[in-house]
């Protein structure tokens, strides 16, 4: 059976040692293991039972990165990172197809808490598509307004990858791109590293990224290439040391054991008219 669906979750297998599993929370991918090997970050100390954000795998941000810088934009009175993370979605249909396992999950105002809905009254409808292969995995999100008026989004796949060791990881890919240093105030600069390796916070935009894909590259030369398909930015985040301590639901030394990369559009917001549909997303693939 390739689809187990319980109360809180499905787990999608391919028969192969390969599963990936989502909580219909968030539809929040909590583990991608490939070769029987967990690609994926969970903190040991998240919360799966539907009253917080899931530290870890891949939360969904939607309609809003962080908090909106402008007071008067529609997003303004949302929490940070919008509330699709904080919404329990539908596991709509599994598709047992050649060499790839997909499920497909559905978000609709009707599932949106009412007291978040009511920040950002926008009919919309979210799919989210979740393709497991051999050697991949794919995490796909189409929006649709479905209302008669435009609206402005932010969409982002916070990913939390799983690391032997921040102190041997190494990020390629992301030269020359102008960066937002969310460390620094928002300061704007412009990198410089062929490689990019992290020793103490980092929380940064990279807007409009050149490379196709992000290597997420550990201290034995394997890792994962993060491939963009139809989104623009890069967020590299690792709180470290005190922030990490300051987390109630994080473990004081997971930072060592994890890197965000996240793709999406977070820089600018996305315009989408009355009827129209964007799509974009990852495909995380072993190296
Ligand atoms: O994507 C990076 C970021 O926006 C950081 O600024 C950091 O706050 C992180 O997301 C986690 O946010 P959260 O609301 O999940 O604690």
């Amino acid at each position: 059976m390739p689809f187990q669906k319980s109360d809180d979750k499905v787990i999608i297998q391919d028969g192969n040692e390969n599963s990936v599993e989502v909580y219909f929370y968030g539809a929040t991918v909590t583990s991608w293991i490939t070769a029987g090997k967990e690609r994926l970050f969970l903190s040991k100390n998240a919360i799966l039972n539907g009253t917080k954000a899931i530290r870890g795998g891949i939360p969904l941000v939607f309609p809003q990165f962080g908090k909106a810088e402008d007071s008067d934009a529609p997003t303004a009175a949302l929490p940070q990172h919008g509330f699709a993370r904080n919404s329990k979605w539908e596991f709509l249909e599994g598709k047992d197809g050649d060499n790839e396992v997909t499920g497909i999950f559905g978000l609709s105002p009707s599932s949106v808490p009412t007291e978040l809905y009511q920040k950002w009254p926008f009919p919309f409808k979210l799919l989210y598509t979740v393709t497991l292969r051999p050697q991949s995995l794919s995490t796909f999100i189409s929006v649709k307004n479905e209302g008669s008026e435009a609206f402005d989004f932010h969409t982002l796949l916070h990913t939390y990858f799983s690391i032997p060791d921040i102190s041997t990881l190494k990020i390629h890919n992301l030269a020359n791109n102008v960066f937002i240093d969310k460390v620094a105030n928002g300061a704007r600069d412009t990198e410089t590293r062929e490689v990019i390796t992290v020793n103490g916070e980092v929380d940064r935009v990279y807007e409009d990224v050149n490379a196709e894909a992000v290597l997420v590259q550990y201290g034995d030369g394997s890792g994962i290439r993060v491939k963009r398909i139809g989104v623009k930015d890069v967020v590299v985040w690792n709180q470290w040391e005190a922030k990490a301590a300051a987390m109630s639901d994080f473990g004081d030394d997971e930072y060592k054991e994890m890197i965000c990369v996240e793709l999406g559009n977070v820089s600018k917001y996305v315009h989408l008219a009355p009827g129209e549909t964007w799509e974009g997303g990852q495909e995380l693939s072993v190296i």
